[in-house]
C-alpha cells in the first residue's frame, strides 16, 4: 500500500499539488465571494479609500473606519447609485447644492459661503465653525441644502461618509446634522445629529450619540410626533476610531414599509409604518436633503458654546449619495 501511494505519488505529483491548491483556496475564494458579495453594488462607484470600483467585493477601509473592512450589502452601498457628490472639486457644486449666506432663528451662528466656513479639498468638503464676529452673530458656520435641487421619494437610501467635530467636554454647543425634509409635509428625518457636551436644555443628555430621529411635523407646532433613537459612539465605534478622528457612513432607506437606518453598514434603528401609522404622511412625499454645522443657542436646543469648546470645528464629508432601493 505503502509502495503503490509513493508510486502515486511520484507520478502524479504536480496533480495532487494542483488538486489540493484547487480545493484550499478555491473553497477560500468561494467563503470570500459569499461572504462579501450580500450585494452588487453598482459599478463605477468609488470606493471608500478614493478609486473607482468595478467590481463588487469588500472594501478594505482600514485608514477611514478604525481597520473595519465594510461590506456592502444591505446598509452599505446596495442599490443602484442615482445621485451623489464626492467633493472632488475645488469648491461646492451649485447645480447640486444651495449654499444659505442666513441666520437662522434657532441657532447662534451666521452660514456663510466664505472659504473660511465651506472649502472643497482632497475629495473632502468641510463645514467649519468659527468663534468670531460676523453679521451680529458670534459664530461662523456653513449649511447646505437640495431644496429644488434633488426630490426623491420613497425607494431611495440615502447615505453620508463624514467626520463629525463633537467629542466629550471640548464640543458643547457643536451641532453637525444630515437631515431629510419633506418637500411636501412637514415630516423631517434625521439621518444623524452629533450633540456635544450635554447642556441644562437637553435633559436626555444626547451627547456622545449619533442621534436619529423620524418627525411628524417640525414646523415649530406642539402636534410633532417623533421616533428618536441615540446610538452610542462607544458601541458602534472601537476607541481609535471615533466619530472625531474617523470617517464613518449614516445612512437611511425610505422604504415603502418604513425606514431603517445603518451606520457602517449595521441596521442600528427601524422605523416601521406598522409600529408607527402616523409616519405614512412623510412617506408619501419627496424629500431634500440638509447638511449643516449649527451652533447651539443658550437655552435651547443642543445650547451653547462654552469656554472649552474648541474652534474651528469642523464637519468633513467625504460623500453624498443617494441610492434606488
Ligand atoms: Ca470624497
Amino acid at each position: 500500500m505503502k509502495q503503490k501511494l509513493a508510486k502515486l505519488w511520484q507520478r502524479q505529483r504536480s496533480r495532487i499539488i494542483a488538486l489540493l491548491f484547487v480545493l484550499v483556496f478555491g473553497g477560500l475564494g468561494t467563503y470570500l465571494l459569499l461572504e462579501s458579495h450580500a450585494a452588487t453594488p453598482s459599478t463605477g462607484v468609488e470606493t471608500e479609500n478614493g478609486t473607482v470600483s468595478t467590481a463588487a467585493g469588500t472594501v478594505n477601509d482600514s485608514t477611514a473606519s478604525g481597520g473595519k473592512a465594510i461590506k456592502f450589502g444591505p446598509g452599505n452601498g446596495a442599490g443602484n447609485l442615482v445621485w451623489d457628490d464626492e467633493f472632488n472639486g475645488t469648491s461646492v457644486d451649485t447645480a447640486k447644492w444651495t449654499v444659505w449666506d442666513t441666520t437662522l432663528s434657532y441657532d447662534a451662528e451666521y452660514n456663510t459661503s466664505r472659504p473660511q466656513n465651506l472649502f472643497e479639498q482632497n475629495g473632502i468638503l468641510t463645514e467649519r465653525a468659527l468663534r468670531e464676529s460676523y453679521g451680529g452673530r458670534s459664530y461662523t458656520s456653513a449649511y447646505l441644502n437640495t431644496i429644488g435641487k434633488q426630490n426623491f421619494g420613497v425607494g431611495y437610501a440615502y447615505e453620508i461618509r463624514a467626520k463629525t467635530p463633537t467629542q466629550p467636554n471640548t464640543s458643547a454647543g457643536i451641532w453637525p446634522a444630515f437631515w431629510l425634509r419633506s418637500n411636501e409635509t412637514p415630516a423631517e428625518v434625521d439621518i444623524g445629529e452629533w450633540y456635544g457636551t450635554p447642556q441644562p436644555a437637553d435633559p436626555s443628555n444626547h451627547s456622545n450619540k449619533v442621534t436619529i430621529t423620524v418627525h411628524s411635523d417640525t414646523t415649530g407646532g406642539t402636534t410633532d410626533t417623533k421616533d428618536g433613537y441615540d446610538a452610542p459612539f462607544d458601541t458602534l465605534f472601537s476607541a481609535g476610531a471615533a466619530p472625531w478622528n474617523a470617517f464613518h457612513t449614516y445612512r437611511c432607506e425610505v422604504a415603502s414599509d418604513g425606514y431603517r437606518f445603518y451606520i457602517d453598514g449595521t441596521l442600528v434603528h427601524s422605523v416601521l409604518l406598522k409600529d408607527k401609522p402616523w409616519i405614512a404622511t412623510g412617506l408619501g412625499g419627496t424629500w431634500n436633503m440638509r447638511l449643516n454645522l449649527q451652533i447651539g443657542l443658550a437655552g435651547k436646543w443642543a445650547g451653547a458654546p462654552d469656554a472649552n469648546t474648541i474652534f474651528p470645528a469642523d464637519f468633513q464629508v467625504d460623500y453624498v449619495r443617494i441610492y434606488k432601493l
